[in-house]
Parts: C-alpha cells; structure tokens; sequence
C-alpha cells in the first residue's frame, strides 16, 4: 500500500466511523419512537371502540328487554318502571325510551306528552338501527347527544362518551366513525376522514400521514370504528434532542479514531525508512542474556538480543521493528548488522573461553538465503570460534520452506555452527516434519515455563515437549525461567540448560563476560 492509497484508506475509515454510527443511532432512536407511538395510538384506539362495543351493548340489551316485555301500550306505568330500571343500571346509557315517528313519547325520565322531536334519521346501519346523531333535548340544553332506535324504541347516549378518555399526551385526535356510510360520529382533534378508507376488510390498520401516527379499528359486531392520531412533532423533537448530544460526540469519537488511524498508519509506512537510517546511524546494538547449564549452574553461553535506541533516547522494543523489517524485505539487513556486532563484541572472547557459545537469532527469510551461511562462517573465522562456539536460533517458521532451509542447516552444522529451534511449540510445524532437519537444540517457550507448577491444562504440555525433544535427541534449553522451583522442575525432567531472570537478565558483553569465572591462567 503507498502512502495516498493508505491516507485515503485511512480518511474514507473515520468518514464512515464518523457517520455510520451517529446516523444509525438516529435512525434506531426515530423507528424506536414510531414503534412505541404506534403502539400508543392502537392503544387509544381499542379503548375508543371497547367503549363504544359496551355503549352498543347496553343499547341493544335493553331495547331487548323492552321488546320481549311490551304488552299494549308501549308508555304504561309498568313500562315506564322498566325503562328506569334499565337506565340506572346501564352506565353508559342516558336515557331509553319510545319512539313514535320522529318523537320521543315516553322514556325513562317520564311521559313527554305530545312528544319530543328528535328530527330525521340519519342513517340505518348494516344491523338495521336507525340513527340521530346529533340530536339536542329541550331539558339538556347545549349537549349533543345520538340517539339509536330499533323496534320503536331508541336509546340515547352522549355523543362524547366513547372519546371521553384521558390521555397521557396532549394533543391526541379521536374519533368513532359509521364504516358503512363513512361518516365521523364524533370527533375530538384534528381527524381526516381520508383515514376511515385505510382500513378495507381488515379489523385494525395503523399508518402514518400528515405528521400523525394513526390507528384506525372496527368493531367485528356492530356498524362502529375508531380512530386515534398522535402528531409526531414532539417525537421529532426528541430525535432533535437526541442528535443534538450524539452528532457532537460522534463527530469526535470520529475524528479521534482517525487520527489515531492516520497515525498508526504514518508510523507502519515510515518504519522500515527508519530503520534503514538507523542501520546507517548505528543506533542498534546488542545486549546477551546468559545460558546456563542447569546441573551446575554455569554459564555456558549467551544469546544475542538486538536493542535499538534513537537518538531522543527512545527505545524501539524489538518485535515491534522485527515483525516490521520482516514485512519490508529489510530483515537480512539487520542480520547481517547482528553478525558484524557480535564480531566485534565477541573477537576475543573464544580465546579466552573455549567453552562459551554465542546464540544468535535467524528469520526466517535469513534461513532462506545462502548469504547467511558465508555471513556466519566469515564470523566463525574472524572470532576463532571452534565448533559448538556458535548457535542459530530460528523459529519453526524459518524451517517452512524445507527444500532449502535443510541445506542450509547441513551446511552449517558441517562448519561447526549448531542450530536450536526457537520459540518451539508456538508455531505449527509438526514433530515429523522436524525430523526432516538435522537439529541440535530445542528452545522451550517461556509461555509453556510460565504454566510450571501451575493448574493450567497446558502446563502438561511442557512435559510432552521435554519428551518430544528426548526422542529426537534434541538438547534443551528453556526460556524465561523466574523461578528456582521452575530450574528444579526443568532439572528433575532432564532439561539441561535454562536462561531467563533468574540467573541474569540481557546484559552488554563485557558485564557478563566479567562475571564468567577466568580461565585458570589469568
Ligand atoms: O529480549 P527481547 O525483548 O529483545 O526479544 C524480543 C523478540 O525479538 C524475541 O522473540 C527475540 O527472538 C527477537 N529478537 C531479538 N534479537 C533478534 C535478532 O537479532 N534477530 C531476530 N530475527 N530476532 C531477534
Ligand atoms: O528470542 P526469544 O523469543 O527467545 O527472546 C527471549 C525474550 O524473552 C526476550 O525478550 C527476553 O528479554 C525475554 N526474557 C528472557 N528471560 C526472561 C524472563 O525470565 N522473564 C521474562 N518475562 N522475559 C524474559
Ligand atoms: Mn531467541
């Protein structure tokens, strides 16, 4: 990737991470809010049509009874003792009584001499009642009331009975309408009667339009729907509310999430520009963490760590630049600087102590290149090394590309260079496939000597990897030993050589080569 494509990439990324999240978290807040008012408007709706049902209920059971009980003149005493009884348990009842042409002549609030006018009808519903719908009674003045009639006798309820209901929100339109001549009974609030057309054979309906959210029902017995209509202004001033606070934050967790992008992403594409200066610069160098021989506890040899420190002082931790010298072909650069350290750390070092080895850590591209092999056996001349003064390290990766790497290994074990595999049983090469090699060490992995003496399932696994090494006749070393209880595990299961903090940490040459014991002479 270059650098445009990568800053592109970076800037389209904190575009998305800016707007995806805040959009979505608007829209989910708005269809959460419809949801919820939706159900709210079918909610007032039901209980709209619930008291209507009942009203009708008590209508049409009561006309029943006056019906089945009429003998001869429909306003008897006996009658008019009927129509109070019904009135005053009926809740939703006014008043019932008996109708004579287009007046009232005797109800339950007594005999109304030559009768009251109700005026026309002005509908015979689908169940055959005939209805007023807005009828005024001289003895109520100022209130509309319906009056419903079937077989001479009518009912009269309140017109605003049914959409008397309270609600937790202001605003809300209700309204009872006739769906088989689509007239509105009564209505409370702004209501289209557009809306009575929505809802076809289907027993409820609900939808949005004119900035309402609207419920529309009917009644599956009698010639009666309802409707209620929320406006969604207030519901979009909460989405405002909500995108007021959430644009803000989202627009800076955003831009702080590109810029962390832009410069991770400035960091990995200057990197390797870096370390080829510091190559020329001289800013690595070495530090050597001390192999000692478990039995005895003597050190027998060191492995050599890379440091690199930038002029600022700053240290670069190595697997951060390793994985980055690795990934830009760079790698065998900083091998070939290790190489020439150790000939200079290490010139006399041989000389004085035969015993000693130097292990130096391989990539897996320098296990691939014949350069390596004349790097090391060039390092073997200049120190004086003799066999077994020398060790690579390289990772189960490194040994992948078998075809080559065998070759490679052979050809320097047969100049006295031996090789240890690193960082064993963390990768995924198979034991098998490591008896392909000619290998004189196994490097145990500080995770599986961190799960000595611990529960951990894969504190099993060390064992197997001690007897895995045993059987390929493979020497060990383990890795990371903090521990003296770890050493007398390791020592017990016939472990022979260990490094880590616990005999000593990564030191420069001259500290630990002053600490190793003088030959007898000197
Ligand atoms: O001790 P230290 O934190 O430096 O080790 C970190 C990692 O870097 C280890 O996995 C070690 O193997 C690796 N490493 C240290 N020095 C070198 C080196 O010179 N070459 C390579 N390829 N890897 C190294
Ligand atoms: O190349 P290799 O992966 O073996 O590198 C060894 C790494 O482990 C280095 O980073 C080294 O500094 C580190 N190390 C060596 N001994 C110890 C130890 O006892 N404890 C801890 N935590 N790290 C260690
Ligand atoms: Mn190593």
């Amino acid at each position: 990737m270059n650098k445009k494509t990568a800053t592109a990439f970076a800037l389209v990324i904190a575009a998305l991470a800016i707007a995806a999240p805040t959009f979505l978290a608007i829209h989910l807040a708005k269809k959460e809010g419809l949801h919820a008012e939706t159900g709210r408007a079918l909610a007032y709706a039901r209980d709209v049509l619930h008291r209507s049902n009942s009203t009708a209920d008590q209508i049409y059971s009561g006309i029943k009874r006056l019906t089945e009980a009429r003998s001869g003149d429909p306003c008897s005493d006996a009658s008019l003792e009927l129509m109070r009884q019904i009135d005053i348990s009926s809740s939703y009842i006014q008043a019932i009584g008996y109708v004579s042409g287009e007046r009232l002549m005797c109800s339950s609030l007594g005999r109304h001499g030559e009768g009251l006018y109700l005026g026309p009808v002005d509908l015979v519903t689908s169940t055959g009642s005939a209805l007023r719908t807005r009828v005024e009674l001289p003895f109520a003045k100022g209130n509309s009331f319906i009056v419903v009639e079937r077989a001479g006798y009518a009912a009269i309820v309140h017109r605003d009975l049914p959409i008397d209901t309270t609600t937790s929100e202001k605003d809300v339109s209700l309204a009872t309408f006739t769906p088989d001549n689509r007239q509105i009974r009564t209505s409370r609030g702004f209501v289209k009667p557009k809306w009575m057309d929505v809802l076809g054979d289907r027993p409820e309906a609900t939808f949005f339009d004119s900035g309402y959210v609207v419920a529309v029902v009917k009644s599956n017995r009698y010639a009666t729907g309802a409707i209620a209509a929320l406006p969604v202004a207030h519901l979009e001033q909460r989405t405002r509310d909500v995108a007021m606070w959430l644009v803000p934050i989202g627009i800076l967790a955003g831009t702080v999430l590109a810029l962390a992008v832009l410069y991770l992403a400035k960091l990995q594409l200057a990197m390797p520009a870096v370390i080829r200066a510091a190559l020329k610069r001289n800013e690595f160098f070495l530090v050597y963490q001390p192999i000692v021989e478990l039995k005895s506890g003597k050190w027998v040899g060191a492995e050599a760590l890379i440091r690199w420190r930038r002029p600022d002082g700053e240290m670069v931790r190595p697997d951060i630049f390793i994985q980055v010298a690795e990934d830009s072909g760079l790698i065998q650069l900083i091998t070939e600087r290790v190489i020439g350290i150790i000939g200079r750390d290490a010139s006399n070092l041989f000389k004085r102590h035969p015993d000693f080895h130097i292990a130096i850590n391989l990539s897996a591209a320098d296990l691939q290149s014949r350069r390596t092999v004349e790097l090391l056996h060039r390092l073997a001349g200049e120190t004086g090394a003799g066999p077994g003064n020398l060790l690579v390290e390289a990772t189960e990766r490194g040994f992948l590309n078998a075809d080559v790497a065998r070759v490679l290994v052979r050809e320097l074990r047969a100049g006295g260079i031996r090789v240890a595999i690193d960082d064993f049983g963390t990768g995924y090469s198979s034991l098998s496939y490591l008896e392909a090699f000619e290998l004189d060490f196994l490097k145990i992995d500080k995770s599986f000597v961190d799960t000595v003496g611990t529960e951990a399932a894969t504190s099993q696994v060390v064992l197997h990897i001690i007897e895995m090494a045993k059987g390929l006749k493979l020497e060990m070393i383990a890795e990371g030993v903090e521990q003296e209880s770890q050493a007398q595990f390791l020592r017990d299961r016939g472990v022979q050589f260990a490094q880590g903090w616990l005999f000593g940490k990564p030191m420069a040459l001259a500290d630990l080569v002053g600490r190793l014991p003088g030959p007898a002479d000197a």
